[in-house]
């Protein structure tokens, strides 16, 4: 059914009640918690459900959240900021991605019924001994660790992020990379049935599905590139990329790819999604640089989006590197970084 695939101006039918009159605990709370922000809690609340079902259809609030589960996992001091955390709610509820819409509430209102376990995720191409983890697997095989990183979009939004996961390295390790390798190319799941935006070119915003993006070996391999399973303390949302997405700190938001089914070595440099689409306003290296602006844009601050809400965000400036200069500025020595942008 084609409910409200123009987001704003088809909206879901008024006849369509929910399926059922019984409300979950949790997504009740939630109801209410939203209803007292907006300041009409006690009135809200003491409406009937479908009443209510109806308030929050006009902020797309999803029937029930898709399940999380607490991970166990070390915090490493290493990686942590003194910055304030995005508040996780909002951590969930402003994403992109486009496999379930462009707005950047699309992904909490469409993604909440995707299906993660079983998952299958293959490390191959020009490694030893290439291999394909199960779901379990992406929380077993390594050690899980907490690290704390600005995520910074081209488009000139940016968060704090407690992700967890390990390091893109040490699950490369488990491979054995071939001394032939050069680049290490990533692919999302390409599944239409689940992924809206896949099978429908308005809601997919252009994009040639499945999303791929790519890195050179030296940025694969190095200490800060992460591969995350979780957020907070719990397993990843399928909006923030469940089960397994990348996490490139240094880099536009848009090479950190999420729902990762495949990572091959390969001999060359691999296509980016954004790149393919928009190549001159989108860059292979994409690395946060507020000193190249975007051709439609200044790259030279950022909305940081912690507790205030979205319209107040601070503007702050934005640091090269995203502000991981000391880690990762050595790799583009000698490079004309307007050139490789
Ligand atoms: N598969 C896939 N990965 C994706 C995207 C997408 O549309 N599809 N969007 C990217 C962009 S533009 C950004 S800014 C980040 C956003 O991550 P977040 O929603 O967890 O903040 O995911 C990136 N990974
Ligand atoms: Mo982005």
């Amino acid at each position: 059914m084609n409910r409200k695939f123009i987001k704003g101006i088809l909206h879901r039918p008024r006849w369509e009640l929910p399926q059922s009159e019984v409300t979950p605990e949790a997504v009740f709370r939630e109801r209410r918690r939203i209803t007292a922000m907006l300041g009409f809690g006690s009135i809200a609340a003491s409406l009937p459900g479908y009443v209510q079902a109806g308030i929050f259809d006009l902020f797309g609030e999803p029937q029930a959240l898709a399940p999380t589960r607490q991970l166990n996992f070390t915090v490493d001091q290493q990686y942590q900021t003194s910055e304030t955390q995005t508040p996780y709610d909002k951590v969930i509820r402003h994403n992109n991605f486009y496999e379930f819409g462009t707005g950047k509430q699309d992904p909490f209102e469409n993604a909440q019924k995707f299906k993660v376990d079983p998952w299958s995720l293959t490390i191959d191409g020009l490694v030893d001994k290439p291999l394909t983890l199960g779901y379990d697997d992406l929380y077993k095989l390594l050690p899980l660790e907490q690290r704390t990183y600005r995520l910074r979009c081209v488009e000139a939004w940016s968060m704090v992020i407690p992700w967890v996961g390990f390091p893109l390295a040490a699950l490369l390790k488990k491979v054995g990379v071939s001394s032939k390798a050069t680049h290490v190319a990533f692919e999302t799941l390409f599944d239409p049935e689940q992924m809206p935006g896949q099978r429908n070119p308005l809601m997919g915003g252009g994009i040639h599905y499945p999303y791929v993006e790519g890195l050179r070996l030296d940025e694969a391999t190095n200490e800060l590139t992460f591969m995350a399973v979780g957020l907070y303390d719990k397993t990843l949302s399928p909006q923030s990329g469940a089960p397994i997405r990348l996490v490139v700190p240094w880099k536009y938001g848009f090479k950190s790819i999420k729902s990762v089914v495949r990572i091959r070595l390969v001999d060359k440099q691999p296509p980016s999604s954004w790149n393919q689409l928009v190549p001159h306003e989108y860059g292979f290296y994409a690395n946060v640089n507020p000193q190249v602006d975007h051709p439609r844009w200044s790259q030279a601050s950022e909305r940081r989006i912690a507790e205030g809400g979205l319209f107040n965000a601070k503007r702050i400036p934005t640091l090269p590197f995203n502000g991981y200069a000391e880690q990762v500025a050595a790799m583009y020595q000698g490079m004309d970084l307007r050139k490789f942008f």
